[in-house]
């Protein structure tokens, strides 16, 4: 990085482990997916890793504290945050393990809704938040990883407004009936939201997560681009990677090496199947169990040619559901190793502890075929590791479907982790499949793993968090500042010729559905009125509704009206643009029809010279799907009969080519020579007015988001005060 900002990363557990045994404390570099794969990333940058450090803070005292906070800082770039052991019991072993993650992981009938357990979340993200704030900058970068530390963005966001701040969700990102069910779902995505880029293993999590943000806080997206307020927030999937290049030469590396030999002369010529996982009922050690057990039955030519190397580590054992698992797989380990093994065969190794580098290297050396049945996995790094492993040399891996890494392993045997005949047919075929195809699926996987490996994943998240903070600041680039205001309102009153052009819904009012409810307010109204009564205004309303409504409203006013947006204008008496045709509607109508019968809470709006079909009351991803359909089933019709299909906010409209706001607009713009011209709008349809008027003028969009016009405002009200300053001047 070439400026002096840190890269503050935020964890729930440091990269390394603090233990007291017999009053002694130890340190300990820490297993783990992301403690693995970001250590060879974060030591390359200025950063610091924040984190809790794995002791309870009830078990050593002030000065023992002292001395970790200065030994981490000092050998390993890292500040702890101490957790008290009721904090441990009610946030990591609470909230945590028996809240997020079963829901996260598709087990709702695991998971416990429980208040005092969500206030200690709230508590420890609280922690973790005043923590950071002790080391943070303003400009600082701050990567939050994980399910434990969901409220920590927005918490941050407010302290440090500036701040460049990313989150990565390291598990699954569950579909919107399972998020629902928490009871605190809309705190914890806004919890989310204070971050600029919010990042998931894979795009089907990110699709999840916009919904749910849309169905709970009805933030809309654009390629995966939120604008809440002034701010922009990406959402975007980044696929871990691991540390490709040591586990490619791990087997050059005498200590794997002469582990290799140990297992083989143990092993002898017998296939060997290896599953590696934590102790997890999201990761279907049972099913795999299961599995295998029917491959004997079913192939007893393999029984006494096969060992199946069972490695599970321990995690979470005070969870009780954990515990629970953990006799299922004894019993079920037991009971497969008594009902096929003989006296010099026994089917299942099986180790229950972490194990050090090179003897888990070695494993994935010697294994033929790697089983990895996972009923739900964030990603999975266990099977990139293997593949990575593999190189030039053979080896299977069979991957369960419902695991984030299929998206890049494709090559491997897909499962169904529910279907136990078809792991255990995988199992046969991977046994059969000839040397050089295994070599040449996994070169194609190989291929992929060193391309996006660890450091390329997390330089490229780094990146995306930079382009997004670029993107607001240009957004930014735009507002209508206050010093910018003023020198509109001083151009407003050296001026004697202005025209001023307005839309209607959503830049004067909120959108409403129907007239009734749209109809402008009396303090609208009165500010319409003195700004059209100064004789040096020309002011004129361009908006979407139709004529009559528009008359019914400002009828009265000395002002401009263009309706159906620029179909019909008014000057002194309605006039239509052009000679226009709606004979079309004859054939449009029974399309638009058939999509309001099969969407419930649409309807249709007719106008003289266009059709709407509105939506604004429809469930959202129904609406989503419907609109998009509509508009293909539209644009093969429309072309041969001179229409145009329009989206607006919520609204689909059909109408004739070449009628738009800026057309009419130009009616007015070549009037007069005018020497201050101002327009606002919000939505699509009033980019036609922003293309149309001259540089110098003042255009002006309301809400963030990409646009043509020069500034934008925050808000109607932002833009009914700049108006009022209008009425205001002299
Ligand atoms: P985990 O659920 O921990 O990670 P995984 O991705 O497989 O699952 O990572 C496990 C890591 O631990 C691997 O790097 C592996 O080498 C290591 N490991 C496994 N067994 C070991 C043993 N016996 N001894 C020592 N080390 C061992 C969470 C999510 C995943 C996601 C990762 C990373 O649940 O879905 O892939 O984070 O984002």
């Amino acid at each position: 990085m070439s400026d002096t900002r840190k890269l503050i990363i935020v964890s729930n557990r440091m990269p390394v482990t603090v233990e007291k045994k017999k009053g002694e404390i130890h340190f300990h570099q820490s297993a783990g997916g992301l403690a693995t794969g970001l250590g060879s990333f974060y030591r390359s940058y200025n950063s610091i890793w924040l984190g809790w450090s794995g002791i309870s803070s009830d078990r050593i005292n002030r000065k023992e504290r002292e001395s970790i906070t200065t030994k981490l800082a000092n050998d390993f770039g890292s500040y702890p945050i101490f957790l008290s052991k009721k904090d441990v019991e009610l946030y990591y072993r609470g909230f945590c393990n028996r809240t997020i993650w079963p829901i996260f992981h598709y087990f709702p009938q695991y998971a416990v809704y429980d208040k005092s357990l969500w206030e200690s979340y709230k508590y420890v993200n609280k922690l973790f938040s005043n923590a950071v704030m002790k080391v943070a900058k303003p400009n600082d970068i701050i990567w939050i990883h994980d399910y434990h530390l969901m409220l920590l963005p927005m918490l941050l966001r407010k302290k440090l407004p500036n701040a460049s701040i990313g989150f990565f969700l390291h598990i699954p990102f569950p579909s919107f009936e399972l998020f629902r069910l928490i009871p605190w779902r809309k705190e914890i995505l806004n919890g989310l939201f204070g971050a600029d880029l919010i990042g998931f293993h894979t795009y089907d999590y990110v699709r999840y997560f916009l919904i749910s943000a849309y169905r709970l806080l009805g933030y809309e997206h654009t390629y995966g681009q939120v604008i809440v307020g002034n701010r922009v927030i990406k959402v975007d999937a980044f696929p871990m990677g691991i540390d490709y290049a040591k586990f490619d030469k791990a087997t050059l590396n005498p200590k794997v090496k002469r582990e290799v030999k140990n297992i083989h002369k143990n092993v002898n010529d017998r296939k060997v199947i290896l599953s590696v996982d934590r102790l997890d009922y999201s990761k279907g050690v049972l099913q795999k169990l299961d599995a295998f057990s029917l491959f004997l039955e079913k192939n007893p030519e393999y029984k006494g040619k096969v060992i199946f190397i069972l490695l599970v580590v321990p995690s979470r054992t005070k969870v009780e559901h954990y515990r629970l698992l953990k006799r299922q797989i004894d019993e079920s380990v037991g009971e497969i190793n008594g009902k096929y093994g003989t006296l010099d065969w026994m089917p299942i190794w099986y180790l229950y502890r972490s194990l050090p580098f090179h003897r888990l290297a070695a494993l994935y050396s010697v294994s033929d075929i790697a089983l990895i049945t996972s009923l739900r996995d964030g990603m999975n790094l266990v099977s990139k590791e293997f593949i990575a492993t593999k190189r030039n040399r053979h080896g299977v891996l069979i991957l369960s479907e419902m695991a984030g890494a299929v998206e890049e392993l494709g090559e491997a045997i897909i499962v169904n982790p529910n279907n136990r005949e078809e792991i255990a047919e995988a199992l046969e075929k991977a046994m059969k499949m000839p040397i050089e195809e295994q070599i040449s699926r996994n070169k194609i996987m190989q291929r992929r793993l060193q391309h996006y490996n660890v450091v390329k994943w997390a330089n490229d998240f780094i990146d995306s968090l930079h382009k997004v903070k670029e993107q607001e600041q240009k957004l930014y680039a735009k507002v209508l500042t206050p010093e910018r205001e003023d020198k509109l309102i001083n151009a407003y009153v050296k001026s004697n010729n202005r025209l001023i052009i307005l839309d209607y819904d959503g830049t004067l009012v909120p959108f409403a559905g129907s007239p009734e409810e749209a109809k402008p307010d009396s303090k609208l109204m009165k500010m319409l009125k003195a700004i059209a009564n100064d004789k040096r205004n020309t002011l004129v309303i361009v908006s979407g509704r139709k004529k009559e409504t528009l008359e019914k409203w400002f009828g009265k006013l000395n002002i401009g009206l263009g309706a159906e947006h620029g179909a019909w204008i008014k000057e002194k008496e309605w006039d239509m643009i052009a000679p226009l045709r709606n004979d079309w509607k004859i054939r449009i109508r029974p399309i638009l029809e058939s999509y309001m019968d099969r969407t419930p809470g649409s309807f249709i709006e007719e106008k003289e010279f266009s059709l709407v079909w509105h939506y604004r009351k429809v469930n959202s991803e129904l609406a989503l799907t419907r609109a998009r359909e509509l508009k293909d089933d539209l644009l093969h019709l429309t072309t041969n009969l001179g229409l145009n299909v329009l989206e607006g906010n919520k609204v689909i409209e059909v109408r004739n080519i070449g009628v738009n706001k800026g057309r009419a607009v130009l009616k007015w713009l070549s009037k007069k020579d005018w020497d201050f011209v101002f327009a606002a709008g919000d939505d699509l349809t009033d980019e036609d007015i922003f293309a149309v008027l001259p540089k110098e003028a003042y255009s002006i969009k309301v809400g963030l988001g990409i646009s043509q016009a020069r500034f934008n405002v925050e808000s109607i009200k932002d833009l009914r005060l700049l108006l009022k300053r209008f009425e205001k001047a002299v």
